[in-house]
């Protein structure tokens, strides 16, 4: 088997840079130290999280003149996110560290005014028309950042180097790099599904430098679709152990997930490793994994979910999240766990995200009642600085309140369409933990702000009231959750139909929809959701496989 070497040097989920690669028939070999850099032939600089954690860590390992060494002999190189990243002269992100420098340019902070940062899910990588390493114009990749190369046109080209943009919001950045032995993406080809696959592919053989920066035959190039951020569509799974002590994907209505008869049996609606699979070649964005009663269960006892992701990472290449159980924990031989050790076990299995649900509601509380201070102690802020804010969920599991007036309680409030049961014109919407057994004395802005201090970088915006219901998104719950806050929000709970996916899109500023039901119960597949939006205009990713 060929092989390519990869640099092991920083935390995140590697192992699916390892399936997608051992998947293309090449053999991973591990870089553990700078002599092993000269042994490359081929070589592979991932990279996740905080430019300058990345790069110190890669400076006192003393790896950088080995792998300057490797570019400037000539050698086939590739970074990945901050692996391309690693090849500027610096960030804003961490002004007083240096990059390579072998690329110059600055790196600056995406402008968060008018829309979410981090800038996450996909989006095109537009080679104006040149051949580079299979990018394609009508694929769209995955990226996951805060911050880019702001792209000047022309100005790089001139010296040389052939580049891929993407667009956000009015900003255009670079996707992708390349000159000679030199090939970087910013987005992640090994959670980009089959396109990324072949961008890596096109590394792994060699194809990829060649013909670098020719033009493109004109019906590839005119077969684009129109840049820019497509809207997130996501499957999740609930699952739990059954009775007989299967583990099984379930779904509730308004988080009951026992059937109605006289046994109320755990409903089960499957496998999830192949229902996974099932989304994912139907074209779902990204699959999230919710553990729904880890709150039950010692967590390190809870193997069959690193199983899980282990088998899933192995067919699906795009993004996948785990919830359930990201908590400071005592192992049953009484040995302490930090989340931050819960993560690692999950992200070392295959996870890109984790979700913290009960835990953010009780570090929120105690951030409040210590007046908006912050330690670095809690589980979010943990995770968050070793492996990036992106990698960081938050899930909220609300419940509306009505209220009569106003000024009836301290929380933020919604006038709603949809009176209380005595006619109340308001609601607020209440956090709870324990999957909805517990309510706090907490509204949801209050938790998402405090989360976003904390360091979360996304929102899973559930609703218990309209969970199972097929009745649609809680549009009202979502907005005022986009108006607190600027990580990007996943709306879910409710969807019944395609059209509950275009209405949530169209008026909400949403950045992304979450279904369940619908699909496990296979009313619609993700492919037909995603074909009535396309068809609606929304800008959408097909599975190109
Ligand atoms: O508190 O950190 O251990 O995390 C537990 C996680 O499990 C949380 O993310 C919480 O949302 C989830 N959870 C707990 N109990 C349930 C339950 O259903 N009994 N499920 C539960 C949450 C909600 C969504 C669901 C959407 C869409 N499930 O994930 O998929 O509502 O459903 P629909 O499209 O069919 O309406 P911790």
């Amino acid at each position: 088997m060929p092989t390519v070497h990869l640099l092991d040097y920083v935390a995140g989920n590697i192992r699916s840079l390892v399936n997608a690669i051992e998947k293309l028939g090449y053999e991973v070999d591990w870089i553990r130290s700078p002599e092993d850099v000269s042994k490359a032939e081929k070589l592979i600089l991932p990279g996740v999280g905080h430019f300058g954690h990345c790069m110190t860590q890669l400076s006192q390992a003393n790896y950088l003149p080995a792998i300057k060494k490797h570019i400037e002999a000539g050698k086939p190189f590739m970074g990945i996110c901050v692996g391309l990243q690693a090849l500027f002269q610096g960030s804003e992100e961490d002004p007083e560290v240096p990059g390579l420098g072998v690329i110059p340019s600055y790196l600056t902070h995406f402008d968060e005014s008018d829309k979410s940062v981090p800038h996450i899910g996909w989006n095109n990588a537009n080679t104006g028309g040149k051949v580079m390493y299979d990018l394609r114009p009508d694929s769209k990749y995955y990226y996951v950042h805060s911050y880019k190369s702001p792209y000047s046109k022309g100005t790089l080209e001139a010296q040389g180097w052939t580049v891929a943009t993407g667009t956000y919001g009015t900003e255009t950045f670079i996707g992708a790099i390349a000159k000679g032995n030199i090939y970087a993406t910013q987005f992640h080809p090994e959670k980009s599904g089959v396109a990324g696959l072949r961008t890596i592919k096109a590394f792994l053989t060699g194809s990829g430098a060649q013909n670098l920066g020719a033009d493109l035959p004109s019906d590839v190039a005119s077969a684009g679709q129109k840049d820019g951020l497509t809207r997130r569509l996501i499957a999740c799974l609930d699952v739990r152990t059954n009775d007989q002590g299967d583990l099984v994907v379930t779904k509730g209505d308004q988080y009951d997930v026992r059937e109605k008869g006289a046994d109320r049996n755990v409903r089960n609606l499957g496998k999830p490793v192949e229902m996974a699979k099932k989304y994912y070649e139907s074209g779902a964005d990204e699959v999230t994994f919710l553990n729904i009663t880890s709150f039950r269960d010692c967590p390190l006892a809870d193997l069959p979910m690193l199983e899980v992701l282990r088998q899933t990472s192995l067919t699906v290449f795009v993004p996948l999240t785990i919830g359930g159980g990201i908590r400071d924990t005592v192992d049953t031989d009484g040995t302490k766990v930090s989340a931050l050790d819960i993560a690692t076990m999950y992200f070392k299995s295959g996870a890109d995200k984790v979700s913290i649900g009960s835990d953010a509601v009780l570090a929120a509380e105690e951030y409040y009642s210590l007046g908006k201070k912050l330690f670095g102690n809690t589980a979010i802020e943990q995770i968050s600085r070793a492996y990036g804010r992106q990698a960081v969920v938050v899930s909220v599991d609300p419940k509306r309140v009505y209220v009569p007036k106003l000024d009836a309680t301290r929380h933020a409030i919604v006038e709603t369409k949809f009176p209380g049961p005595k006619g109340e014109a308001f609601c607020w919407y209440a956090c709870t933990i324990k999957g909805g057994r517990e309510t706090r004395d907490m509204d949801v802005v209050e938790l998402t702000q405090a989360v976003e201090a904390m360091g979360a970088g996304e929102i899973l915006l559930n609703c218990i009231d309209k969970d199972g219901t097929n009745s649609g998104f809680d549009l009202e719950l979502i907005q005022q959750v986009k108006n607190a806050v600027k990580i990007p929000v996943i709306a879910s709970s409710g969807a019944g139909n395609p059209g509950h996916f275009e209405e949530v899109f169209e008026k909400t500023t949403t950045d992304a929809a979450l279904g369940a039901g619908m699909f496990h119960r296979g009313e619609y597949t993700v492919k037909q959701v995603k074909d009535f939006l396309q068809d609606k205009g929304l800008l959408i990713r097909q599975f190109d496989g």
